[in-house]
């Protein structure tokens, strides 16, 4: 729940700025391209100037939401005088200065007033408000409520890019976080028109050859501990060579062993170009990995959770499995 303070102050600081720039975590997922295409068309319609910078580049299969192409891949020398000059910054789906990159330090740098839309754990206080709501299935439906309390038209780009965040966040309405008021946000969106099957085909049917051929490799190298409750696997910059496959492909593999009976937890190692391995956890919902992650520097949602750990595959995978294991115990 926010609180109604926490509510006037964010659309006062919303009607009162004029120059905003928007922003969300490194390698962003539906929720977050989703969420800043909401409130930039949310803040279009009020006139207000906006840019929105991104540490990483926006994910293919989201570009049909970048229909303004606001989205920008951050470059420092252009994009940090806009920040400096800029009246407000809102920081959507992260409250972790790790996980906003480049951007992150850019806003450090700066004494630019800040507000921070999420629905995750709070990592860091990266913002002078922070409209936190752990129960809402995602950004965008905090978004959706931003857009109901500021009189904003839901329709076109915005019911898009709304449906996009709960379709996505919620695994298309299957994990925890499916909530009666996620349920009633999609009715909602779907009376006002929005095309489902559509965004369903542009989000979950452009798999890649690239993508399944990554697919292949993971189920190729499929592990089981603790008589099958975990399941894990590798992705090495190897695969990514051979699959001719981009790190952004690797979205949803983590999912993929979920659907084996009697799997309670998947990991997902995947090995970046700078030396770093990246763990994605998942959950079926009885044992919680957050604080897995947490204790690696990560964090998450009880039943979705990942970490950044330096070092070889070799060295990280064993100390994470241990670690796993002990959550049955
Ligand atoms: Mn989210």
């Amino acid at each position: 729940m926010i609180e109604e303070h926490v509510w006037q102050e964010l659309t006062d600081r919303l009607e009162k700025a004029e120059r905003i720039v928007i922003t969300t975590h490194v390698n962003p997922d539906g929720d977050a391209i989703g969420s800043e295409v909401a409130v930039s068309e949310i803040l279009a319609q009020k006139g207000k100037q906006v840019h929105i910078f991104n540490h990483s580049p926006t994910p293919k299969l989201y570009d049909f939401l970048n229909v303004r192409g606001w989205i920008e891949h951050f470059d420092a020398d252009r994009h940090e005088p806009i920040i400096q000059e800029a009246d407000l910054v809102i920081i959507l789906d992260i409250s972790d200065w790790a996980r906003l990159g480049d951007v992150g330090k850019a806003l450090q740098r700066s004494d630019v007033y800040r507000v921070c839309i999420d629905h995750h754990i709070v990592s860091d206080q990266v913002a002078h408000l922070m409209a936190i709501d752990r129960g809402a299935s995602c950004t965008g439906e905090i978004v959706f409520d931003l857009a109901k309390r500021t009189g904003a038209r839901v329709s076109g780009t915005l019911a898009e890019a709304l449906y996009t965040c709960v379709l996505t966040d919620t695994g298309s309405f299957r994990f925890t976080n499916t909530t009666p008021k996620a349920h009633r946000m999609a009715a909602e969106l779907i009376e006002k028109g929005v095309p489902f099957l559509e965004i369903y085909e542009r989000v979950y049917e452009q798999n890649s050859p690239g993508r399944i051929c990554l697919l292949a490799e993971a189920i190729r190298d499929l592990h089981f501990e603790n008589g099958g409750k975990i399941a894990w696997f590798r992705v090495t910059q190897k695969m990514l060579k051979r699959c001719n496959a981009s790190y952004w492909e690797t979205e949803n593999l983590p999912e993929m062993p979920r659907s084996i009976q009697g799997v309670e937890v998947t990991i997902m190692f995947a090995e970046t170009a700078e030396g770093f391995v990246k763990i994605s956890l998942r959950s079926k919902g009885r044992v919680s990995v957050h604080d897995l992650a947490n204790k690696f520097g990560g964090g998450g949602h009880p039943y979705a959770a990942g970490a950044r750990l330096q070092g070889t595959l070799d060295e990280v995978v064993p100390v994470i499995l241990n670690e796993a294991k002990a959550l049955f115990r």
